[in-house]
């Protein structure tokens, strides 16, 4: 099988990017209808997401915030068009070595996609697919661009004229390449294409377009008429849905049909139950608005955001389950493996912590938990929000740990005070005068009572807040009467909650239990 007529360098690149994209776009087909997570360079994202130091998810967080995900596959994908060049070039050379690439290439996809929690057998079909197509285009392209050297030309070749590189030792049939390339870069496309739409004209969100919410057993107040100040450019007291921060682990996230979604609850209970959406919906359901934050926002940072969340009550499922003594945690894990422990007395304390179904008036969008997520005030994101919920296991601290608590972020996490300047912008020019500083604070299940301004390190000013229809909620605040003279000036914001307890200047990184400090902006008054 080795080819005397080695092929140009280029050539042989080339014929490496058009057979990993062929393996690329027919296992993206493959994976259409099977699941996004059978999809292998999915599932080594997954994967990477998983096995990456703890450092580097707030590094990345902080780098490209919600782009994170985004940046990442691309960086796999960079990552394979170099190995497939590779692939490419050792195939020029022996095809074997561009087999046995390619079937490394594989051996990894697997490895992957078998590790993903929930994996069965099938889901290593889109990988084995998209490699066997990759070995086809490898062997197809080498036989159309490689062209017989005229002294070993056999009689029955009959195929277009040889092109000869300048050098005498490479040969390439150029119009066998060209043509091997838009073929293949056609079958890879089409078949791309095809399996992105087969995965997004998914059944679930069908299913969830048509799911009938029940009322409110427990409505909600109407939020009061002064709960949003209504100045442009401050954060809306609601967050619609669309614009609500987005943070998990999942690159695509997990499609869960309603019809098949159960819940269960073990571990430390006297009567283990498991839930189907009917049985939840049949419950009471419970209307709150909560205020959700990232452990991982920094100070004045955007990943918080407020919703009108409608679900059953945790804890009276939880009683239905009946708790055994000694308890302590609950440890909540999601249809794709990320687990979440909660302290059990802060979801039996009588907050409104949720199993909701139900964000701003809809079912929950797929990328914050539809079906059914938790909701509990006063607990970062991180040891309380399980999206995409299936299982609860009642279980202890000392014997159970979950995702981000063994990658050293700390066991509880209760939110801490934070105040943030959204008006005017850091970094923005403003006219001189009167201008308006405003923003939110948050103090969840406390209750935010005061905030306070201080301009260039002078005395604090009251800031007016707006209505907050509970403790569970941000406010928004405002100062009105600052009149603003020519020069750079520095703000800063710092909120006392209902405790008393005022929000501490002291800096601290997001690691291990979120971020603390004071929020400060600077502005140029010209
Ligand atoms: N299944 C799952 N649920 C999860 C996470 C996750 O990675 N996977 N991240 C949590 C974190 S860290 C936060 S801050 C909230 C964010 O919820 P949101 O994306 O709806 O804003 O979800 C929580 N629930
Ligand atoms: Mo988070």
């Amino acid at each position: 099988m080795r080819s005397d007529n080695r092929l140009p360098g280029w050539a042989a690149a080339l014929i490496g990017l058009v057979t990993g994209a062929v393996a690329v776009g027919v296992s993206l087909l493959a994976a259409g209808p099977v699941k996004a997570s059978a999809f292998p360079v999915v599932a080594v994202g997954d994967a990477a997401v998983d096995l990456a130091p703890a450092g580097l998810k707030d590094f990345a967080i902080r780098t490209f915030g919600e782009n994170d995900k985004p940046v990442l596959l691309a960086g796999i994908l960079a990552v394979m068009a170099v190995l497939a060049v590779a692939v490419g070039v050792f195939a020029a050379r022996d095809l074997r070595y561009g087999l046995a690439g390619l079937a490394a290439f594989g051996a990894v996809g697997v490895a992957a996609v078998l590790t993903r929690p929930g994996a069965g057998p099938a889901d290593v079909i889109p990988t084995v697919a998209g490699v066997a197509a990759g070995a086809i285009a490898l062997r197809v392209l080498l036989r159309r661009a490689s062209a017989a050297r005229p002294d070993d030309a056999r009689p029955e070749e009959t195929g277009p004229p040889v092109m000869r590189a300048g050098r005498d030792r490479y040969a390439v049939n150029r119009r066998g390449l060209l043509t091997g390339v838009l073929g293949g870069a056609a079958v890879a496309g089409v078949s791309g294409l095809a399996g992105r739409a087969l995965s997004s004209r998914s059944e679930v969100s069908a299913a969830r377009a048509g799911l009938v919410l029940p009322r409110p057993a427990v409505p909600a107040e109407p939020i009061p008429a002064g709960a949003d100040l209504r100045i442009r450019g401050l954060t809306p007291f609601v967050t619609p849905s669309r614009d609500f921060y987005r943070v998990d682990t999942a690159i695509v996230v997990p499609q869960v049909d309603p019809r098949d979604w159960t819940l269960r609850i073990g571990g430390m209970v006297d009567r283990p139950v498991e839930l189907t959406l009917a049985d939840l919906l049949k419950r009471p359901l419970v209307e709150a608005d909560v205020t959700l934050c990232c452990v991982s926002n920094p100070v004045g940072g955007p990943y918080a955001g407020n919703a009108r969340w409608l679900g059953a009550r945790l804890a009276d499922v939880l009683r239905d389950a009946g708790v055994r003594s000694g308890a302590d945690m609950l440890l909540s894990t999601s249809a794709d493996g990320w687990t979440c422990g909660t302290p059990l007395d802060v979801v039996l304390d009588g907050r409104e912590a949720l199993l909701a179904v139900a964000m701003n008036g809809e079912a929950l969008p797929v990328d914050h938990g539809f079906p059914v997520r938790q909701v509990v005030p006063g607990l970062y994101g991180y040891v309380s929000a399980t999206k995409w919920v299936t299982e609860i296991k009642v279980t202890r601290f000392d014997r159970d740990t979950a995702y981000w608590t063994t990658r050293g972020w700390a066991e509880k996490g209760p939110v801490k005070t934070q105040s943030r300047i959204d008006l005017p912008r850091d970094g923005a020019r403003v006219p001189p005068g009167r201008t308006v500083i405003a923003g939110v604070a948050w103090a969840q299940h406390r209750g935010v009572d005061a905030v306070e301004v201080r301009i260039d390190g002078g005395p604090w000013r009251r800031a007016r807040l707006a209505e907050a229809p509970t403790a569970d909620t941000w406010r928004q605040w405002v100062v009105d009467d600052w009149d603003a003279v020519r020069g750079r000036h520095t703000i800063e914001v710092r909120a006392t909650d209902a405790t008393g307890r005022p929000q501490t200047a002291r800096r601290a990184p997001v690691t291990p239990d979120g971020a603390t400090g004071l929020h400060t902006v600077t502005v140029t008054v010209a």
